[in-house]
């Protein structure tokens, strides 16, 4: 076999083991199947959106944290979309803008969300773990925690179907963030795949990249944790 054919084989195996990942994706977390099969409430529904917002905040400084330590100009070039992504290029515009306006959706002023006095301790504690992970671990690594994007076009689609099914009672413009992550969520995770096939070529580096994976994950999974645990009812 030559060293190609092998290549290709032990990638093969590497995308299997990262995709493997999805069995501890927050879609399985019992938080979000009552959110999809419509039994959440309002108050449940605006503490998760204004809980959620501070992992949203946190993104682009998450990725910028990534472009610092990353030495690949042809990566730098690419991954900085994602913080216009999020920032947007002005004032009114970008995913932190259209999540405010999901707050607002919900019923929660955009005061109440940027000043994250809902914000509970665990999804804070989550997030800024997810922060300083991407600002301490090699650049690599953090690139591949980001994978949990493999897994999230599914749940957007089902989330946008349950919210339009089962919550009428929010503004459907206020689910414009969803939609525009069936775009953006796939995109992004064919690079991040495509740098992480790349760059990580030994088996300890592969293993060390499933780790990274398997790490945010939990971040998500704690975040949900925390959220449904701070509203019960
Ligand atoms: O809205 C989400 C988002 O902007 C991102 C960025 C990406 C990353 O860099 O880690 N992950 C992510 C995710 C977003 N939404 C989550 C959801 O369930 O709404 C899913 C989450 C992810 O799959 O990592």
């Amino acid at each position: 076999m030559t060293s190609t054919e092998l290549s290709r084989e032990a990638i093969g195996g590497f995308v299997e083991a990262l995709r493997a990942q999805s069995r501890f994706y927050h879609d399985q977390h019992p938080f979000h199947l009552r959110m999809n099969d419509g039994r959440l409430s309002r108050r449940q529904i605006q503490g998760w959106a204004a809980n959620r917002f501070y992992y949203q905040v946190n993104i682009p400084r998450k990725d910028a944290a990534i472009l610092a330590n990353c030495p690949d100009i042809d990566v730098r070039r690419r991954w900085i979309r994602r913080i216009v992504d999020h920032d947007g290029s002005k004032s009114g515009e970008g995913g932190i803008e259209a999540w405010l306006r999901l707050g607002e959706a919900v019923g929660l002023s955009r005061d109440e969300l940027r000043d994250e006095r809902h914000v509970t301790p665990g999804v804070r504690s989550a997030v800024d773990d997810y922060v300083s992970f991407a600002r301490t671990r090699p650049w690599v690594e953090a690139v591949a925690s980001s994978l949990t994007e493999l897994f999230a076009p599914d749940l957007m689609a089902e989330r946008l179907a349950a919210f339009e099914r089962f919550y009428p009672w929010i503004e459907r413009d206020g689910l414009a963030y969803f939609r525009a992550r069936l775009d953006q969520a796939p995109r992004d995770a064919e690079h991040a795949l495509e740098v992480v096939t790349t760059h990580c070529r030994s088996a300890a580096e592969q293993q060390r990249a499933v780790a990274a994976l398997t790490f945010k994950c939990d971040v998500l999974w704690r975040m949900l944790n925390a959220i449904d645990q701070a509203y019960p009812d």
